[in-house]
């Protein structure tokens, strides 16, 4: 299915009379709404390829309608909701569960639906029906030195995929780590972990960057080897310039201070890309925004923050990713709802103002800060984030087109009541 130009300009000339009263009311307060909306505009969030279908969870999991069959099919769902929002312009491949066979093929129906190639992800954390040894005590950390061979050999194919397709960074999230006490050596994990990532770095090509994903835990419930930001940033340190971490928002252990993690990530130069998702206990991978928006709003004014103080253009300097999948909602519309939140808790991280923080903040005027950050967090951005979509083409409200032209009916039309996304 495709959604031609002119039902979604149909749609917009509907809604426009009232979109114009509201967003004209919120600029006449703003100053520089001009430069926000070309940061809106600007701003592009990755889509991977595995939250296109219903995600599970260990009991169970319950499949939709009408899910991609294959990756051409996945790619033609992030081109839906491209069209519709013009902010989720690239596409994330996970290998093996998205292995292209046709390299020009897959990029000629990307660059038809106006998507790039993302960060692509290795996966050692499963065995492959087709796979000599067992990553059963891991991978990158096993004791066994043919193991981790294997592990390495795995992500050099995973770049080279990525290198046909124009992609230009490698995602490393391990499961490496151990579930009792003395199962393994931390130090011996750290260096054999350490060791093949240097063969894995080694191949990188000179303009790719490396994201060390970390996690607090599970599958490993003792210890991870790559466990937390000081983990991976000591990696990523050892490892060299090209390498960098990775923050998923759900890969902490509750209440953690995200906000600051990533302020110091980006004081180091260190902070590489960035899964979005949202959790109330672990990670529970749930729609962006639905269950923290303040903290999202909070970890936004950091980065927003460290950035500019390292002048890095917002939009191209890190990799963004929405990580999630759930299995309650049409993964079409709970990816849409994901980037608007994103989009809503940046825009209201570009109206803080850094200047008034900076001076309360010297003063010690405690109070003054918290009111500078709530009357950001409390503005109704929706308007200034709806007119970076006007003005890009996309749909004012991409959810209720999504219903309106019944994606989701043409998708089950078009392949079938029962059909499974593959990966999960
Ligand atoms: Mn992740």
């Amino acid at each position: 299915m495709q959604i031609e130009k002119y039902k979604i300009d149909d749609f917009n000339q509907q809604q426009e009379q009232e979109h114009k009263r509201k967003f004209e009311v919120l600029a006449s307060s703003l100053n520089n709404v001009e430069g926000v909306l070309q940061k809106l505009v600007d701003f592009q969030i990755g889509i991977p390829s595995w939250a296109l279908g219903t995600g599970g969870t260990r009991f169970g999991r319950f499949s939709g309608s009408g899910e991609p069959r294959s990756l051409e099919e996945k790619i033609e769902d992030v081109g839906l909701l491209h069209a519709l929002n013009q902010s989720s312009g690239a596409i994330s491949l996970h290998i093996p569960w998205d292995i292209p066979q046709d390299y020009k093929a897959i990029k000629a129906l990307a660059a038809q639906h106006g998507l790039k190639f993302d960060a692509v992800n290795s996966n050692t954390f499963q065995d492959q029906p087709d796979q000599k040894q067992s990553y059963k005590f891991g991978s990158m950390q096993h004791v066994d030195k043919a193991i981790r061979r294997q592990a390495v050999e795995h992500n050099i194919e995973v770049i080279r995929h990525g290198i046909e397709l124009g992609s230009d960074a490698l995602t490393v999230w391990l499961s490496d780590g151990s579930s009792f006490p003395g199962q393994l050596n931390f130090r011996n994990a750290f260096e054999n972990t350490l060791e093949s990532l240097q063969e894995v770095y080694a191949a990188l090509p000179d303009d790719w960057k490396v994201f060390v994903e970390y996690k607090a835990f599970e599958p490993n419930f003792y210890s991870m080897t790559v466990g937390d930001w000081g983990q991976s940033l000591l990696f990523a340190n050892k490892l060299g310039p090209k390498a960098y971490t990775l923050v998923d928002l759900g890969h902490h252990l509750p209440n953690a201070n995200i906000e600051q993690i990533v302020s110091l990530l980006l004081m180091e130069g260190k902070l590489g890309g960035f899964h979005f998702n949202d959790s109330k206990y672990g990670d529970d991978d749930l729609t962006t925004g639905s269950i923290k928006p303040y903290q999202l709003f909070l970890i936004f004014n950091s980065l927003v923050d460290g950035m500019d103080a390292r002048g890095m253009d917002h939009a191209t300097s890190l990799a963004w990713m929405i990580d999630a999948s759930h299995n309650v909602k049409d993964p079409l519309e709970d990816l849409l709802q994901s980037v608007e939140a994103i989009m809503i808790a940046y825009a209201q991280a570009l109206l803080v103002d850094q200047q008034g923080l900076k001076g309360a903040q010297q003063e010690n005027d405690v109070v003054r800060c918290q009111e500078i950050l709530q009357e950001a967090f409390r503005t109704d951005v929706r308007p200034i984030v709806a007119e970076a979509r006007l003005r890009t083409g996309a749909a004012l409200r991409p959810l209720q087109l999504f219903r309106e032209l019944k994606v989701r009916e043409n998708l089950i039309n078009e392949r079938g009541l029962k059909t499974v996304a593959t990966g999960l």
